[in-house]
């Protein structure tokens, strides 16, 4: 067993009976009491999910096992001369819940390379699909392609012990980590780069070399590359591709099924699209005006207009979040350091002056303030990246990191198949009426 695999046993299995005497003495305490307001308004606030690798704060942002994104860019390991954290080492800190040492990191980066080969069909799928194919669709159908490859499903058919499960899942998530930056080189190359593919460079970091199959290859945009893939690593379980990674895979569906499914959530624009929204926004608002520099008040008309005509500020508001999110910030430091005088980039900064007292003053916003969608378009725009309707694919590369180290903990844990109660409105009007119990009163 590989060095990584041995410590997350020891580590899952430690806390595996540490749940079990906690829910001897303690399962049936009360975390909290559920209105029907809640129910009909997308589950919001309801606390119902276990995900260990990561928990949002309100008012502080995400925390990865504890650690805010400030926190990380200082203490997770740098590629040689770098600023960026390497992605592998949040996954390493997501899946063992402790920080990882630069030789940590350095034994997953060559764990990545040696288990990243893709094979031939998936690209003869991906080739079969129509050019104009949305990116996320391709990506979607490139990592079912690959689910042939799973060792789990192929184990689950021999019929394999219940205690075996989180092993293959875990050989599954590795594998499937190491692949994704090949199958969305490939996308990219083949949609927007004459199908002239580049291969990989075996010495580079993960992120490094996915930065480089897509043929951005200077150092500065790998190490775009590098933040980027780390700070849209997680943010806790129920958002809509964590949620569904873990509910699909708690019917023990592989790791390639139940990512697929969570990316498809991801390609909602309410959710991952909104980075391709959002520059696309900007890019309308500055060809209307006929200016790459648009003032504060020319903004604040844009935004009341997009407003007027029903729709949302993309990139705005959250549905926890009550702060500029952290990711937001460290996008904004990373343009100030790189290319401060970048006119996009400076009319992202101006928008997140005259956006936010706006979405306020209609008195219905919970959160007026930025999320992590809002810059990232900018950055890669910068580096002549322009095909945004890719970005979500690079959200998708970096959020498998999150929801695939929570899928083997899910099944460390033995977490069971997932079936929340639903209810009918006319059950609740009866139950309104006191003609039924749906309350459990
Ligand atoms: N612009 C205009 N109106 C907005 C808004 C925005 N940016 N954000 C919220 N609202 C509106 C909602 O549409 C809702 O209006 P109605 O009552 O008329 O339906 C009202 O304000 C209350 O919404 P909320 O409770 O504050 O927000 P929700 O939790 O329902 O939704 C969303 C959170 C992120 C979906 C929402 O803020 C939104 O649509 N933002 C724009 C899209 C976006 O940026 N999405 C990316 C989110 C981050 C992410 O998941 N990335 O992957």
């Amino acid at each position: 067993m590989g060095v990584i695999k041995q410590q997350f046993k020891d580590i899952s299995e430690k806390q595996n009976s540490a749940i079990k005497d906690m829910l001897k003495e303690h399962g049936d305490k009360k975390i909290g009491d559920v209105t029907l307001s809640q129910v009909y308004q997308g589950m919001r606030g309801i606390t119902g999910l276990v995900t260990e690798t990561s928990l949002l704060d309100a008012q502080s942002g995400i925390r990865f096992r504890g650690f805010s994104i400030p926190e990380l860019r200082e203490k997770l390991p740098k590629a040689p001369g770098g600023a960026e954290p390497l992605p592998e080492g949040i996954f390493y800190l997501m899946l063992l819940g402790k920080l990882p040492t630069e030789d940590d990191v350095h034994h997953l980066t060559s764990v990545f390379q040696r288990r990243s080969h893709v094979p031939s069909y998936v690209f003869n799928t991906l080739e079969s699909l129509p050019i104009n194919t949305h990116p996320m669709t391709m990506f979607v159908i490139g990592v079912m392609a690959l689910q042939n490859e799973s060792r789990f499903a192929k184990e689950y058919q021999k019929g394999m012990n219940k205690k075996d499960y989180w092993g293959f899942m875990y050989d599954d998530v590795i594998d499937l980590i190491a692949r994704l930056p090949r199958i969305a080189a490939y996308i990219y190359r083949r949609k927007y780069k004459n199908n002239e593919h580049i291969e990989p460079d075996g010495l580079l970091d993960w992120a490094g070399n996915f930065a480089h199959m897509m043929g951005y290859d200077t150092e500065e945009f790998r190490e775009l590359m590098r933040l980027y893939l780390t700070i849209h690593a997680d943010h806790e379980g129920g958002n809509v591709s964590a949620h569904t990674t873990h509910l699909v895979g708690s019917a023990l569906s592989d790791p390639y099924l139940s990512f697929a499914a969570g990316m498809n959530g991801l390609a909602g624009p309410l959710h991952g699209l909104a980075n391709q929204e959002v520059i696309k926004w900007i890019l309308d608002m500055q060809a209307e005006l006929k200016s790459d520099e648009p003032s504060a008040k020319q903004i604040e008309e844009y935004v009341k207009k997009t407003l007027s005509i029903g729709k949302v500020v993309p990139g705005y508001g959250h549905a926890v979040l009550r702060v500029t999110d952290p990711r937001f910030i460290a996008q904004m430091e990373f343009g100030k350091k790189h290319m401060p005088h970048d006119k996009l980039l400076q009319t992202v900064w101006r928008i997140y002056e005259v956006v936010p007292p706006i979405l306020q003053s209609l008195g219905k916003i919970k959160n007026p303030w930025p999320n992590v969608d809002a810059h990232s378009g900018s950055l890669l725009y910068h580096y002549g990246f322009k095909e945004f309707d890719f970005y979500t694919v690079l959200f998708g590369v970096s959020r498998s990191l999150g929801v695939l180290s929570s899928l083997c903990w899910d099944r460390a844990l033995s977490l069971p198949i997932e079936r929340p109660k639903s209810i009918t409105t006319v059950s609740v009007n009866n139950w309104l009426q006191g003609k039924e119990d749906i309350a459990g009163d």
